[in-house]
């Protein structure tokens, strides 16, 4: 039977077939048509007419049904009898453990003031993200504490900081050459660019650059492979200014009419010639005059970046010599190149989340302390942290977490767990017990994908939302972040704020685009009007209306007016001779779903990529275990030996814990856990990034 478009849900015992959109497997972008019986997933498959993925789906993606009916799942509110961390538990009633996290919230509140709770998400997954900072800000509480830090703050904020949007690369029109810059799209769906929309463009004739410092098999099919050092993007990005501006390959009408600082910039790259870029960053001094004379040639080109580019705390300076690239070779605002993307008219995020009952946000909340960007938001773990354990710059005593897992997610574990312990009062939502809800007071059951209704990319500036309607009712009586959101809103602040149900929240969302939920779903997506080279009529949305190659407010960044390279922190280390880094696992999305059967079976076991000449030289062989240490901690991964790494780079895999182990247990999230390894004692001062890939390491076998 041909899919359709679902208007509610099926429990009766007839097999339909459902069109939805994939989430919460990674940031989610592909259609799909899910068959559903008696209640249950039965089917899941990529749809043919999915506008991003025209038919592709991932093992990740149909991975649903089994999470639907896992026998891990939480599947009711439990609240603590034992010690924290102890795992003793009562089950509780929705209401009454409702009640216990409002009272320990609102308890903070009144001994201590609004801004001691916080309210922490990980990776945004849906509309539960924005309904949270909705919650935050009539408590009246300006921290929300997030994981931008290094998860797009720095590409988002400094793209509006030098050119007023966020530079997203346009896959969906003719470019002559993709860079996939850190970002490796094949495993990792990265900004919702299905790797299949690169491949169509690479049949189109695109060339493609790939700058990373693993062969990955998109590297392997690259017209350019950049196997830099890692944490030296930002040399190599220097590099390539010089060889371009020196060239003369940059637009030159672009440069005199929408740019400022060209001059100031042009001087400046004189002395990073491809010489010093070459001893920097490892890569052969022809192969970077070479890639960077493709890019200046390229009309356009277009730039996919990723985590890679921000995971140091000189993200900034990184980032502005990428946007740069874009801006000096007319490669920004241009279909094919690095694009404003249009939203569709939605309401405006801002008015969702209801900034106006916090007009001081940004004066409160503890970045003000910390000087970062006034454009970040959201809270940096690292500040969070401190503010729990030294009340720096005020106490924070108790957090509502939901969707996140910072026990494994933010830098310095060991750091996280004392934090965490320490607060007076933790609430967790999850669909699992991890580690990070194993510290908690209560712990909420969460329902997942399918379980209930929802909207895709609403607020991230990808240029498209996408319907997820519910198909199955969640398991036991686990309940939709968006509902206990809702339900905790009618608690803790003014009941007229908050909604009938998370339906009618939807409803308010999607009402400005002339569609009900209905329709919407019906529609399946949406997507703005796409304008190009808007600055031509409105200038740039910057302090000088133009692309701030030079900054001449930088000072108050922390910054100078041109970006600087600077080793990272963390890289050199007598005693550590190895550089440590990290990729995704294209199975697992970061901490999550390890407990997945089909998923584990892909993938057994945390692997670190480790090249054949130091294996042999420190006598590890393939599939043995291996000891990984640095100056925070150490732990033991699985090795795999693989040309694939370069002789002094190793690459080890971050997110894994044992729920097999007990999520409570120190093994669990301690033995193989890559952010045992990180620390955050230097932070990058525009958005507080801690050194999450460049790490000074050793390794041997365990
Ligand atoms: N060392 C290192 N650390 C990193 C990174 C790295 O590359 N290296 N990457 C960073 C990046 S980019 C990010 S985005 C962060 C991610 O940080 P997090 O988002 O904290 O990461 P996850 O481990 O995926 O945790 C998500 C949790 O949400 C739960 N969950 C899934 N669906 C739902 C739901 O519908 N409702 C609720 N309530 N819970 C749900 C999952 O079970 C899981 O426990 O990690 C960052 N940390
Ligand atoms: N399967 C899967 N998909 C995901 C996620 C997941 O956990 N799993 N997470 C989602 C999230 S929240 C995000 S933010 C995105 C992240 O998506 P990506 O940014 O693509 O993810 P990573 O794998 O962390 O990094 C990409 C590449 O950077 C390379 N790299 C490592 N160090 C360096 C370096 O110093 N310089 C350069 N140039 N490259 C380096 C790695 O080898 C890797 O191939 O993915 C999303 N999609
Ligand atoms: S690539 Fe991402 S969006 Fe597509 S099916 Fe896999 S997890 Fe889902
Ligand atoms: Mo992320």
């Amino acid at each position: 039977m041909p899919a359709q478009k679902s208007k509610g849900f099926a429990m009766d015992n007839h097999e339909k077939w459902h069109k939805t959109h994939c989430s919460r497997m990674d940031h989610g972008g592909c259609a799909l048509n899910v068959k559903t019986k008696g209640g249950k997933i039965t089917g899941i498959t990529g749809d043919p007419e999915g506008f991003l993925n025209q038919g592709y789906s991932c093992p990740k993606g149909r991975a649903a049904a089994e999470i639907h009916e896992s026998p891990h799942r939480l599947k009711t509110p439990l609240i603590r009898t034992g010690p924290r961390g102890s795992n003793q538990w009562r089950k509780a009633t929705w209401p009454e453990a409702l009640d216990a996290v409002a009272r320990g919230l609102d308890q903070a509140r009144q001994e201590y003031g609004a801004k001691s709770a916080a309210f922490c998400q990980g990776m945004p997954k849906g509309l539960e993200h924005f309904a949270l900072i909705r919650l935050a800000n009539t408590f009246g509480s300006p921290n929300v504490v997030a994981v931008q830090d290094v998860c797009h703050a720095p590409r988002e904020l400094t793209g509006r900081h030098m050119c007023g949007f966020y530079p997203v690369a346009d896959v969906q029109r003719r470019s002559d050459l993709i860079v996939l810059w850190g970002s490796n799209t094949r495993a990792t769906n990265e900004e919702g660019i299905i790797n299949s929309q690169i491949t169509a463009r690479i049949r189109q004739g695109a060339d493609l650059m790939v700058i990373d410092p693993r062969k990955t098999p998109l590297a392997g099919q690259a017209d350019f492979h950049l196997q830099l050092r890692p944490g030296t993007d930002c040399a190599l990005a220097l590099g390539f200014l010089h060889v371009i501006i020196e060239e003369g390959l940059f637009d030159r009408h672009f440069v005199q009419n929408g740019c400022t600082g060209f001059d100031a910039l042009a001087a400046h790259v004189k002395t990073f010639d491809p010489q010093w870029a070459a001893s920097v960053t490892g890569v052969d001094k022809a192969q970077i005059i070479s890639a960077a004379r493709a890019y200046g040639r390229a009309r356009p080109a277009c730039t996919a970046w990723g985590n890679a580019v921000e995971q140091t705390p000189q993200a900034f300076d990184t980032i502005r010599c990428i946007v740069s690239l874009m801006a000096v070779c007319g490669n920004l605002d241009v279909p094919g190149g690095n694009i404003r993307a249009a939203e569709p008219r939605l309401l405006a995020p801002g008015k969702f989340v209801r900034a106006d009952l916090l007009p001081d946000k940004r004066t409160q909340c503890l970045n003000a302390a910390y000087q970062t960007s006034p454009m970040l938001m959201t809270v940096p773990p690292a500040f969070f942290r401190q503010a729990v354990l030294y009340h720096t710059p005020y106490p924070v005593r108790a957090a509502y977490m939901q969707c996140t897992n910072p026990m494994l997610s933010y830098a310095d574990s060991e750091t996280t767990r004392k934090a965490l312990l320490k607060l007076d009062f933790l609430a967790v939502a999850d669909v699992v017990m991890t580690p990070t809800a194993a510290l908690a007071d209560v712990v909420l059951p969460a329902a997942t994908a399918f379980e209930f209704d929802d909207i895709g990319h609403y607020g991230l500036g990808h240029g498209i939302v996408l319907a997820r309607p519910k198909l199955v009712d969640p398991p036991g009586q686990c309940r939709p972040d968006l509902a206990v959101i809702n339900d905790l809103g009618r608690r803790l602040t003014d009941p007229n704020l908050w909604f009938d149900d998370s339906k009618q929240m939807l409803e308010s969302l999607i009402a400005p685009s002339g569609h009900d939920w209905e329709s919407f779903v019906e529609k399946g997506f949406l997507t703005g009007e796409q304008e190009f080279r808007l600055y031509e009529k409105k200038g740039f949305s910057t302090r000088s209306g133009r692309v701030e190659l030079a900054m001449d407010n930088a000072e108050t960044l922390g910054a100078e007016a041109l970006p600087q390279y600077r080793p990272p922190a963390d890289s050199t280390d007598v005693d550590y001779p190895l550089l440590l880094t990290s990729a995704k696992s294209p199975n697992y999305l970061h901490s999550s779903y390890r407990w997945v059967k089909s998923l584990r079976r892909r993938e057994p076991v945390p692997q670190i990529q480790i090249h054949p000449d130091t294996a042999q030289a420190l006598s590890i062989t393939d599939g043995s275990q291996v000891r990984i240490e640095t100056r925070n901690g150490a732990i033991v991964q699985t090795a795999s030996v693989t040309p694939e790494v370069s002789p002094e780079v190793v690459c080890a895999v971050h997110g894994w814990w044992f729920l097999e182990a007990g999520a409570h247990r120190r093994h669990s999230w301690q033995a193989s856990n890559f952010n045992m390894l990180t620390s955050a004692r230097t932070l990058g001062r525009q958005f507080g990034t801690p050194a999450m890939r460049a790490i000074a390491c050793r390794i041997g076998a365990a």
